[in-house]
Parts: structure tokens; sequence; C-alpha cells
């Protein structure tokens, strides 16, 4: 492994103070006092000599971080630091209990909605939250809907996202989406509520370790047991989730820590020995990079979500205009570069374009911003760009090297790096440096031509699910907000709509989670209130978390849902299809056994069952009225509206690189390879 570059003048950056590890690594000192029940008393006390306020410059709290805004501005924050409680005209310290200053310390960090459920173990936390005028409480009905909620809240606004539940069953319910943000890197705190302390590790009702089952999850989590600890905590919590490499970020509060009273004051000192993460790139990492853009014939600016959360659209887009590099943006990054760019090739990866994939694959540069060489982006590993050095710039090290050796590590915030690159490539081309990229450009364009993304209309004239995504991405338009679920529905909303802008695209792309869209369009909306938001779902997924419709309905969150109704579980089934056989072992969703069943009748019926949520239901299976369906959609705001569109079963994602095999392997349509042409060098 390359050693990896250290900031000027500061301390190198460890897999402890990320949480990310690489191979080969052990558990920190810090992990091992995190999976204690007891680490609260290992900590050192808040005046100890290395506990200091955050800086000025980096205050705690929503919509503060440096690199996590993504899209319009966020919403000001309810409060800021150096303001008082929200509850009361209060000094500088109060009386409070544990709830109550958990409920400040909420206020005080800028949270002003928290998705959750309450429940023995916090409801103490709920009682201080009744009196909050600045946090919006959203009831949800299950807690996996509060977490994407939270995530759908931070990806449409850049803020941290908060999700509350109470111990036992309603933290686990939490895991997967914890999980989900720890995948994409999103700031989301979850607060758990906790036995009381004298319980914990007794196997009491409703107790489950879930600082411990999360560990491998967060980015950091914490269990509090002390009442006096619970505004620090938050406010750490708060920092950690938004600075450096984004993460979800858990609080889990003894029950008794809540009842208990303290003082509250705020600001508080942060006791987060260890944790910089480094934003300002190595200037010579980054003169280093620079060389190798102008030696390089066949560059490509590989595009990851960091990008996104790192606001650096406007230095990527700079980059690419100054240099002419083509330019490919992965799953996360949809939106980070506009897609009407010229020297946009689109998605690479195993449902990518043929010239994102095969400029890829022949480059001799490869400048990867804020992502991580996914196996689902580079196939075989050991065939994944067999000619091309690597720029590797990452906000975190754990990153750099982990999957392809880097040639050229940078670790910092994207947006700082691009900006750098663009100086220092800048100077370079006043001194006459001009690399000649004409032959590779139009190399690219001929297999962007060559193999323009595309699909075919079923010959039985039912429905094509990608003409209905295409539809609803021409008639929202490109400021509108598109949450998808995961299967082949997700691959389409990823291929057919064009994104122009960072943060319209949400999605699951790490851990693939179905049921994401529902609670994640939800909170994307209350972030974004004045905003179109649609949700792009699959009837499989639509099934896993439709209940929080009755939240969006009772909250007056009037997000639009299209579900793209195959009547399977379509992504599972397309495998079936080409790697077992066409044996379709559970893939079926019986949603219409004829002749079992009266013809039409349907297994949910989704349009009543919007109906039953207090939506507007509709189905459609012409071509000829999917238009009208999307436009009436777009005229309703006053409630939720789920369309149901009933399409053909056998539409299959294409392009295609089969998982396990090699990118040159990539299939545009069943049986049929791209023709490379041009040189092979
Ligand atoms: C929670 C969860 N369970 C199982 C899977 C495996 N899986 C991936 S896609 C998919 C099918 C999704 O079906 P649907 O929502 O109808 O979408 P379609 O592929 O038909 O568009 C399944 C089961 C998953 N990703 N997440
Ligand atoms: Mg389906």
């Amino acid at each position: 492994m390359p050693p990896t570059p250290e900031p000027d003048g500061d301390v190198p950056m460890t897999e402890q103070m990320t949480g990310r590890k690489g191979p080969d690594a052990a558990p920190s000192p810090r992990d091992l006092a995190a999976r204690s029940p007891h680490r609260d008393s290992a900590r050192p006390a808040a005046d100890a000599p290395h506990a200091a306020a955050p800086p000025a410059s980096s205050p705690v709290g929503n919509g503060t971080a440096s690199n996590g805004t993504v899209g319009p501005a966020p919403a000001p924050a309810v409060t800021g630091a150096g303001e008082a409680p929200r509850v009361a005209a209060s000094p500088a310290t109060v009386r409070a209990t544990g709830a109550q200053a958990l409920v400040y310390a909420l206020e005080r960090v800028g949270a002003n909605v928290v998705f959750g459920i309450p429940g023995g173990a916090i409801l103490p936390a709920y009682d201080p939250l009744l009196d909050s005028r600045a946090i919006r409480h959203i009831l949800v009905r299950h807690e996996q809907g509060a977490g994407h909620a939270a995530t759908g809240y931070a990806q449409a606004t850049g803020r941290v996202g908060v999700c509350m539940a109470t111990s036992g069953p309603g933290a686990t319910n939490l895991v997967t989406p914890i999980a989900d943000a720890y995948m994409d890197s999103v700031p989301i705190v979850a607060i758990t509520g906790q036995v009381s302390s004298n319980l914990i590790g007794t196997d009491g009702f409703q107790e489950a370790d879930i600082s411990g089952i999360t560990v491998p999850i967060t980015k950091h989590n914490f269990l509090v047991t002390k009442a006096g600890d619970i505004a620090r905590t938050i406010g750490e919590a708060f920092h950690v989730a938004s600075t450096g490499r984004p993460g979800p970020v858990l609080v889990d509060i003894a029950k008794d820590a809540m009842q208990a009273t303290t003082d509250f004051s705020w600001p508080v000192p942060f006791d987060l020995p260890g944790y910089h993460p480094v934003t300002r790139p190595h200037a010579r990492q980054v003169r280093e990079a620079a060389r190798l853009i102008s030696e390089a014939r066949r560059p490509v600016l590989y595009v990851g979500g960091g990008v996104i959360k790192a606001r650096a659209s406007a230095q990527l887009r700079e980059l690419a205009e100054l240099t002419g590099i083509p330019v490919v943006t992965t799953l996360m990054a949809r939106g980070a570069f506009p897609d009407k760019h010229p020297q946009h090739l689109g998605m690479p990866g195993m449902h990518g374009t043929v010239a994102a994939v095969g400029a890829l694959q022949k480059a001799d540069l490869l400048i990867a911003l804020g992502t991580r060489f996914d196996d689902r982006v580079t196939g075989k590993l050991d065939t994944f760009a067999p000619g091309a050095l690597i720029v590797h710039a990452d906000i975190d090290p754990a990153e750099i090297s982990k999957n392809r050796r880097a040639d050229v590590p940078i670790v910092g915030d994207c947006r700082e790096v691009i900006a750098d690159l663009i100086a220092v490539i800048r100077a370079d081309r006043e001194q006459g440096q001009r690399p000649d990229l004409a032959g590779w450009q139009a190399q690219v364009d001929s297999w962007r031509t060559t193999y323009p993304l595309g699909y075919d209309s079923p010959a039985d004239g039912s429905l094509a699910p990608q003409y209905v995504i295409e539809r609803i991405g021409k008639i929202a338009g490109p400021e509108t907000l598109y949450v998808a679920g995961v299967g082949q529905h997700q691959m389409w909303a990823a291929q057919f709509i064009d994104y122009e802008h960072p943060g319209t695209w949400i999605n699951s792309g790490g851990l693939g989670t179905m049921g994401f869209a529902v609670p994640a369009a939800m909170g994307a909306k209350v972030g974004r209130p004045d905003a179109c938001v649609w949700a792009i779902d699959g009837d499989g997924c639509f099934q896993m978390t439709n209940q929080e419709l009755a939240t969006c309905a009772i909250e007056g969150i009037a997000i639009k849902v299209a579900i793209i109704n195959n009547g399977s579980l379509g992504m599972v089934r397309q495998w079936q299809t080409l790697f077992y056989n066409e044996r379709y072992s559970n893939t079926d969703l019986g949603a219409t056994d004829e002749p079992k069943r009266p013809t039409g009748t349907r297994i949910p019926d989704f349009a009543k069952l919007a109906e039953a949520y207090g939506c507007e239901g509709l189905r459609c299976e012409e071509a000829a009225d999917v238009d009208r369906v999307i436009e009436r959609a777009m005229s309703i705001d006053d409630r939720p509206v789920v369309l149901d569109f009933i399409v053909h079963k056998d539409a299959m994602v294409w392009p295609m690189v089969a998982a396990g095999t090699s990118n040159n392997d990539i299939k545009f349509a069943r049986g049929l390879a791209p023709d490379w042409g041009g040189r092979e060098e």
C-alpha cells in the first residue's frame, strides 16, 4: 500500500477517526471503548486539558457542515451557536432534566425536524419535545421509515437528518437505515432510548445493545448513562456526522440519564480526541496529479458521490471545461455534472453506458474524485482500467488504495482538491501546456453515438417501464427531486431521467435497500417543501414501507409516487432470466393470479391502497394515458399521489456487466457486445 500523504503540519488521519477500516485494520482503542457498555467511565472529564470548544470557524450543527450542503441553500438553522435555549429565556446555565437537555441541545444544533416513534425507554424525551416550538416531530409508522426519512432529508438539504426510537425493537428497526446511511455516507443522527443504566447488560425488557450492534455501521456511536453528558454528546454527534466524510452517528441514552437532573449550558466543550478530518489537500500531491493530467492522452474524470457531498459541482464543471476531459458520474453522483453537458458520458458500472464503461477501460489516467472503486463500477477488479494510472482524491484516507492502488493519493475535501487542481493546471496552461485530447474525445464520442441508452417497446402493446420513467423525467423536469427504490426501476430512473443539478437524485446506492423510496421521499419533501418530489418505486419495494403514506397524508407531505408495477421482483427475475435458465423461483409477486382470482383483481390494488391511506390513487396501463396521469399528479399539491403503472414484466436493464465479470465483457443488449474500434494502446 503506498503511503497515505499527511496534510501539511497536521496529524495523520487514521481509520479510528473515520470509523472506516482498511482490510487489515485491528479495532482501534476507540472502537474497543465504544463496544464497552462502561465506556463512559473511561471518558476524560469535559474539562480535561484536551477538551476544547469547537472553533468559531467550524460551528456545530445543521447546515453548517463544511462539506454537507447540496442543491439550493438549506433552510436556516432554527438556532445558531451562541443563542440561548429556545424553551425559555434562560441564563447561560439552566437546571434541566437529561431529557430537557437533549431537546435543548437538539434545538441548539439546529435540528428542526425529528422523525420517530416513542416507547418506554425514550418516553422521557418525548415529554419536553411536546413543548419545543423549534422542533417538528413527525410520527412515522415504522422506525425504518424514520431512518430513511432522516436520510432523504439529509440528502435533499445537506443538513443532518435526525431519527428517534425507543430501545430494543425500536432501535433494531433502525439498523437497516443506519447501515444504508453508512454505505452512502449520509449525515444522520439516530437517537435511541436505552433501558435504565442499572438494567444494562441484564437482558432487561426491551434491551438491545444497539451501540454494540451498530459499531460496524456507524461513523461513531455513543452510549450515554449520565444526564450531564447528554448535551455534549448531541453536539459531538452532529459534529462527527456532518464533518469529514459524513455518516450516521448513534446516540443511545439510558432512561435514567434522561430522568435525572443536570445543568444545561451551551455551547459545550467537545471531547473528541483524535478526530481531525483533513480537508486541505497536500500541495505536492495536487501538483503531481496536475502533472499526470498534463501528460495523459486518454484521461477520464471518474466522479463519485463525494463530489455532491462536498458541494463541488461548480468546481468539477470548471475543471472539466478547462481540461476537456470526459466525465463519468457514478450512481451516487448522478447530478454532480449536468447530463446535457457534451463531455458527460453518463454512468459507469454494471448498468452504465457503453461510453462510460469503455472510457474507464481504455483510459490511461483516471482522476477519481470522491468515489470508492465499488465493485459495481469496477467489475472484475483485476481487469478494471488496466492501462490507467490512478489519481484518487477522497476525504477519507481509508478509501484510498482500498480496492485499486492509487498512483497519486490525495486526502482532502473534493471542493478544495478540485479548486487547487484548477489553479495549478491553469498556471500550466498559461505556460503553454495544452495536451491534445482530440483523438480521445472523438473516440468516446463515437461510442456515445453508436451505443446510446435505449429500449424496445414491448411487442404486445403493454407499457415499457423505461418510457414511463422517461416521461416522468420530461414532465416533472430537472428541478424535481427524484428518489428511487432498489431494482430495475432504480437503474432505469438513473438512466432515463436527465439530472442537471446536484441533489436531485436520491437513492440507496451502497446497501441497495428495498423500501428506501417512500420514506426517503417523505424526508426529502420535509426538507425541501417547495420542491416537487417524485418517488420512483418498484412494486416489491413499495410493499416494504408504504405505510409511511399514512404519515405523509396526515402530516401534509405531498410526495408523488410512481410504482413501476411489473408484478415481480424484477431485478432478481432478470438475473434468473440470464443466469438461472429462466427458472423463476419466488420472484413473481402474484399480483394478478388469473384464473384463480377474477380478472382485474390485484393484490394489492395499489390505487385502492393509496386511497385507504388518504392519498390520490391512479392506475395507468396504456402508453396513451401516461402523460395525462403524470400531469394529473403534478397538479395535486394538497396530498400525496400514487400512480400505479402496470408495465411489461420482461423488460430488462441494459447495458449490463454480469456480476464478477470484466467490464470488457459489457453487453448493450442480450448477447450483443460493443465493438470498441479505435486504437488499442
Ligand atoms: C431489503 C432487500 N431485500 C432484498 C433485496 C434483493 N433485491 C434487489 S432488487 C429486488 C427486487 C425489487 O423488486 P421491485 O421493487 O418490484 O423492483 P423491480 O426490480 O421489479 O423494478 C430484490 C428482491 C434488496 N435489495 N433489499
Ligand atoms: Mg417489480
